[in-house]
């Protein structure tokens, strides 16, 4: 589908600024540097760095399309949360956990590289994200306290309170003691946790780059997580188009706790509360409106 002017800018933003932060693949140990720089190039949507960079936008109410990405404070956890990403999509690639043969049109990294080299791609994406956090570049921008609250954010939304443990729910069959008392709840824990955090970081590092004051924060972190849920929740029924549904037994997704047509409604509410959020902006929230679009219709 067509992205918006400022969504296509942003990817060739975010892809440059990824670039000059990867350790080029000439360096040594370059089969390691290859092997990341396979897993983050061409990328994907790059929909949670929109997310970061939307939401510092929201609040500064600057609109920033023409920005060079140094010019750009925003694009330092942009990049952070892009890495993180790449390197779950790595590991949950691997045989042991999705054993996923492609990813984003091409082998898997454990398929190109060896599974042993993936493992060690995956891990040294994750320690990136936190060295771009803690670049002179963004410290200068927007400093010391706020960068720290981003590692904060960032270290807790990919953490076993956050994405890794929404992972570990997602490879253990349910129940699940201490999430909730239903299958509906745990589900909603579950996504929340494997997906939403990201989403939920993303807009809050977004919000303390552009100076947010507490109750920003809070609709941001609220609108990120009615987003990041119904962006999980499509992906299951994408998932149940192209897999079957409810073919995994012992596997707890969306389309498996509330059937298709209950779960494309959760979807819609979901995609309906965040539109709301977004209003309380006005013009300065348009670009995360275009994302909460985006999220609704096809890519
Ligand atoms: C660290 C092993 C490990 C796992 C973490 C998030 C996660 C758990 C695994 C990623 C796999 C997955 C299917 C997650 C669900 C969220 C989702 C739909 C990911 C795909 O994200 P997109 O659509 O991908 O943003 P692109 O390719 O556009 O970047």
């Amino acid at each position: 589908m067509k992205l918006p002017q400022w969504y296509s800018d942003h990817i060739e933003a975010v892809d440059a600024a990824l670039d000059k932060v990867l350790p080029e693949d000439h360096m040594e140990p370059r089969q390691l540097h290859a092997a990341m720089r396979y897993s983050v190039f061409p990328g994907g949507k790059r929909i949670r760095p929109a997310v970061v960079r939307a939401s510092r936008s929201a609040v500064t109410g600057q609109r920033r399309s023409g920005d060079a990405p140094s010019e750009d404070p925003a694009i330092w956890p942009s990049v952070a949360i892009e890495l993180i990403h790449c390197y779950s999509l790595v590991h949950d690639d691997l045989p042991c956990m999705d054993n996923d043969d492609f990813r984003r049109g091409k082998p898997s990294c454990h398929r190109a590289y060896g599974e042993a080299r993936a493992l060690l791609a995956g891990d040294a994406l994750l320690t990136s994200a936190f060295e771009a956090l803690a670049s002179p570049g963004f410290l200068n921008a927007v400093g010391p306290k706020a960068a720290c609250s981003c590692v904060a954010a960032l270290a807790s939304a990919a953490g076993s309170r956050g994405m890794i443990g929404g992972q570990m729910l997602d490879i253990s069959p349910w129940p699940w003691p201490g999430y909730g008392t239903g299958k509906a709840e745990a589900v909603c824990r579950m996504e929340d946790l494997k997906t939403g955090k990201l989403f939920q970081c993303a807009a809050v590092m977004g919000g303390i780059v552009g100076g947010a004051c507490e109750e920003e924060l809070g609709i941001l972190l609220e609108l990120a997580s009615d987003l990041g849920l119904a962006f999980q929740i499509r992906d299951d029924l994408e998932d149940a188009v192209s897999e079957g549904e409810g073919d995994q037994p012992g596997v707890l997704t969306a389309v498996v706790v509330w059937g298709a047509d209950g779960a494309r409604e959760q979807f819609e509410a979901l995609i309906d509360a965040a539109r709301t959020k977004c209003g309380v902006f006005g013009d300065a929230g348009s670009e995360l409106m275009d994302i909460i679009d985006l999220v609704n219709r096809e890519w």
